[in-house]
């Protein structure tokens, strides 16, 4: 579909003019002063990465080049009104900066369909790993093994001008997105379901057809897939799997190995594995105080217990927001629409009534409301998606659109190679002035 490329060309060439003007004639204005506490809280709240794709506001949450998710849920094409948003619409939105109309979103649907074929010796590099290995471990790993035919590799290679890069960068970018469906569903079914795979049904949406890979073929499943390959998809740039991949990217590393970066970084419990560890956490809580239906009284006690412990509650928290993340809220609201009583949710619905109070009175907790991963996995589970331990790929999956999108926009900038600098302790304790 050239067309939406070369609507993305015309619209973030409309940008070029103002970053040129930027970094020539301005590059000089102070954008603030940066604290000792900033540099070892993870360098929280430094503006120091230029992305488009979507914007987090602490008391907000997030909004997708300025639509926040309920509007999204209004506005972004759906296959039937009932429904929920096309991912493939998010990705238009990110990438062209307008709510596309329906056919723009079928577009991208065939382009990706087109595009989806798997090489066999992607699969034959996960068959080859134990089938216990972590469904991230396989998932990266099939990414990786595709880099061999990266078209911007091999542009690259051949000398192209730094001008065309985010052209093949484009392309890269737009074929991998179209296969990880294919290559997610294949690593759920050799882990689950003993290999027996399901082979794409290409008049599918990229969402439902992932559902039908992995062996779900309802209107509800393809639903709830449609609305978590959207609420995942983007967090602004400074996450881990964001800022990893554009890291990674900006040394004009291939979009294979931008992406395989950002993958195992969402792997991490802090990160995306969090969709795993809270269904940990609730099974082992459950176990332990030894009922499916636990009062408020117990899970308090239990949240108290994880804590002197020294662990961390996960799907509570967060770097940036301070609120209910509204992709916890959205999911609530799904859940209270199309769901009557499902003992998980009704768990973790009190959870979110019990533990905020508690996680505030540490004093030390900067958000004590519930993130995106406190609700995703109970949704899931009440659809038959009941192996937790795949659900961080899901969330790489949907993870893809933003990154992905964002790496055409660094290529397109000519965003140059990352490179902060680093400083040892006896160099911070001198500013401070304690040596
Ligand atoms: N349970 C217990 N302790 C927590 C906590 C939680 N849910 N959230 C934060 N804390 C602790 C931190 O570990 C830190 O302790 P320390 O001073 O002893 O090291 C202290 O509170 C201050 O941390 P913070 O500034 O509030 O958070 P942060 O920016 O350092 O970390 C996050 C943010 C998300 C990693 C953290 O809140 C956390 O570990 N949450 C649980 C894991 C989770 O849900 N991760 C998913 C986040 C969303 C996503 O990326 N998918």
């Amino acid at each position: 579909m050239e067309y939406i490329k070369n609507r993305f060309y015309e619209k973030a060439m409309k940008n070029m003019a103002d970053l040129q003007k930027l970094r020539k004639e301005h590059g000089d204005v102070v954008l603030g002063q940066v604290t000792i506490d900033q540099v070892l809280s993870g360098m929280k709240g430094i503006p120091a990465l230029l992305t488009e794709t979507s914007k987090l506001d602490a008391n907000e949450g997030i909004r997708f080049r300025g639509f926040s998710l309920p509007e999204l849920q209004d506005k972004l094409p759906k296959l039937d009104e009932a429904g929920e948003p096309l991912p493939e619409g998010l990705f238009y939105l990110m990438m062209i900066g307008e709510i596309p109309e329906k056919e723009d979103v079928i577009n991208i649907s065939k382009d990706w369909a087109t595009r989806a074929h798997v090489p066999q010796h992607v699969f034959d590099v996960i068959d080859a790993l134990p089938k216990n290995s972590r469904p991230m471990t396989q998932f990266s790993t099939a990414i990786l093994s595709m880099a061999y035919d990266s078209v911007f590799q091999k542009a690259y290679r051949a000398g192209v001008n730094k001008k065309f890069y985010w052209d093949f960068m484009y392309e890269d970018v737009m074929t991998l997105i179209a296969r990880l469906p294919r290559i997610a569903a294949y690593i759920y079914r050799r882990i689950y379901h003993n290999g027996n795979h399901i082979e794409p049904n290409p008049n599918l949406d990229w969402a439902g057809n992932l559902a039908h890979m992995m062996g779900f073929d309802s209107t509800e499943v393809k639903r709830l897939l449609r609305l978590y390959m959207v609420i995942h998809a983007d967090h602004e740039g400074g996450n881990v799997s964001a800022h990893a991949t554009h890291l990674v990217g900006s040394a004009l590393s291939n979009a294979y190995y931008a992406y395989t970066a950002g993958m195992v970084g969402l792997a991490g419990p802090l990160h995306g594995f969090a969709n795993q560890e809270v269904m940990d956490w609730i099974s082992e809580m459950l176990e332990q105080i030894g009922t499916d239906e636990p009062s408020d009284s117990q899970i308090a006690a239990y949240i108290e217990k994880t804590l002197v412990q020294g662990r961390v509650v996960p799907g509570y928290g967060h770097a940036v927001l301070r609120i209910t993340d509204p992709r916890f809220t959205v999911q609530q609201k799904f859940a209270e629409k199309y769901i009557v009583n499902d003992k998980l949710i009704n768990t973790v619905n009190a959870i979110y009534r019990v533990a905020p109070p508690i996680l505030e009175a540490t004093g030390k907790i900067k958000n004590p409301w519930p993130n995106v991963d406190a609700f995703s996995g109970a949704l899931l589970n009440h659809y038959g998606i009941t192996e937790s331990n795949f659900y961080t790929v899901l969330f790489g999956v949907s993870r893809s659109l933003g990154v992905m999108a964002s790496l055409v926009f660094d290529r397109f900038y000519g965003l140059p190679i990352e490179r902060p600098n680093s400083q040892t302790l006896e160099w911070f304790l001198e500013k401070a002035g304690i040596t």
